[in-house]
């Protein structure tokens, strides 16, 4: 399905509703010189996120809201997978903590559920699969980042998990790095820098 047809790329719904997320994409495609709109800027279904895995759930944000708005669409889908939790929260990140949960409440969780368990056993790695929807072209991007969950917050910057998520290399969680800094390692940017790629690749120049 990976289409090798050049398309006119002068817009891009990015099919999320997470404000934090649309900061970190729009920086990564920035000078690709594409208008960008997000969910909030046109009227769009809600998409109920209820795949098994983070590919089927990009998959199907970008297909409903390609589909509605005719527009080509780009989906995120993150999951933060802890080893000693056997992967979880994973598919389930958003809502760990029960359904409405925020970004604290998913932390505290998260803190509690390793309470005892040594700084040598709490390894995680962040997992971001971008799904690109245009008619009947469709191309998915993957990005990892390992990393340590920490036993207390560190940092204000960033969003989620970034406050518990230390990065050993550089010995800072993500809400201790600039928005830069975390895009140029993270597992977002990661997956970005290969949609990026991709998209110069189908774009029609002009
Ligand atoms: P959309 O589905 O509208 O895109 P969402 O917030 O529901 O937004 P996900 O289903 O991908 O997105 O949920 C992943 C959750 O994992 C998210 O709510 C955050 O709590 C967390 N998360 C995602 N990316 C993160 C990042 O880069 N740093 C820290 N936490 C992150």
């Amino acid at each position: 399905m990976n289409s090798k047809l050049l398309v006119k790329l002068d817009k891009i719904l990015l099919a999320t509703r997470n404000r934090d997320k649309i900061k970190e994409i729009a920086d990564a495609l920035n000078n690709l010189n594409i208008n960008i709109v997000s969910a909030f800027d046109v009227d769009v279904p809600e998409v109920d996120e209820d795949q098994e895995t983070l590919e089927g759930n990009a998959l199907k944000k970008a297909r409903e809201l390609a589909l509605a708005t005719g527009l080509p669409a780009l989906a995120d889908d993150t999951g933060l997978e802890v080893e000693a939790l056997n992967g979880a929260p994973g598919v389930y990140s958003s809502r760990y903590a029960g359904a409405g949960a925020s970004y604290d409440d998913n932390v505290n969780k998260l803190l509690t559920e390793l309470e005892g368990v040594p700084p040598s056993r709490r390894q995680a790695r962040f997992r971001t699969v971008m799904a690109f929807v245009y008619n009947d072209t469709e191309h998915l991007a993957q990005g990892e980042c390992q990393g340590l969950i920490t036993e207390t917050k560190r940092g204000e910057q960033g969003f989620g998990y970034d406050p518990v998520f230390l990065v050993p290399e550089q010995d800072k969680t993500f809400a201790e790095m600039t928005l830069a800094e975390k895009n140029n390692i993270s597992h977002r940017g990661r997956a970005l820098a290969k949609m990026v790629e991709y998209l110069r690749g189908v774009a029609q120049p002009g």
